[in-house]
């Protein structure tokens, strides 16, 4: 049961967002304190996966309707989706007061080990340390990884590490990264009672 006011209510930390260019058009909605339902539909199989796994456990409620240029090739729709999903995020944090800022996870699944911190800042910087070794993970480039994970990282405004310190399947990698970042965006977003105002010597983020 959801209320709708209160004194000592949170704000809601939720976003819609939707961006339409000629290549895609993408709707994302998104529940910080969700439990993490999904409803996602990119028209890339293994992209979906990954996002389901994505929300379930960062306990997000989430759910993406995208279409576009999939004749041409996955990228439009995963850089895109990218985009929305930072858009979302920042939006859903809105001004970051009362939150971690700073998350991290490493998350093992069966022989990939992937590493993700994150801190939302509100200076955009990324950095990416993986190689695949496969070329494609089901219907999925799987050099579109990276630049989903950047787009997110510029368009939310937020430093975002990934590291795969170790894996053989890219399935497994694939996911064990999409899981940490989950982990480590669940942790940075999520409040801490203790925090008064923004957490930083600025004051500002
Ligand atoms: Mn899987």
């Amino acid at each position: 049961m959801e209320q709708e006011t209160g004194g000592c209510q949170p704000l809601k930390r939720k976003a819609s967002i939707t961006r339409t260019t000629k290549e895609t058009d993408i709707t994302v909605t998104l529940n910080l304190d969700g439990t993490g339902m999904s409803d996602i539909h990119t028209g890339i199989g293994f992209f979906d996966h990954m996002l389901e796994g994505f929300a379930r456990h960062g306990l997000f409620d989430l759910t993406i309707q995208g279409s576009g240029d999939l004749h041409v090739d996955g990228h439009h729709m995963a850089e895109d989706t990218g985009i929305v999903l930072g858009q979302a995020i920042a939006q859903a944090v809105s001004d970051k007061k009362g939150i971690r800022r700073y998350g991290y996870f490493i998350l093992p699944m069966d022989d990939a080990l992937a590493l993700s911190a994150v801190d939302l800042c509100g200076r955009p910087y990324f950095e990416f340390e993986c190689s695949f070794p496969t070329p494609m993970i089901g219907g999925l480039d799987s050099q579109l990884i990276r630049e989903f994970f950047y787009a997110v990282s510029y368009s939310a405004a937020m430093n975002l590490h990934l590291k795969m310190l170790s894996g053989l399947n890219s399935h497994h990698m694939a996911e064990a990264m999409f899981k940490a970042f989950a982990k480590a965006l669940d942790m940075a977003t999520g409040r801490d009672e203790r925090i008064d105002g923004v957490l930083s010597t600025k004051g500002s983020l």
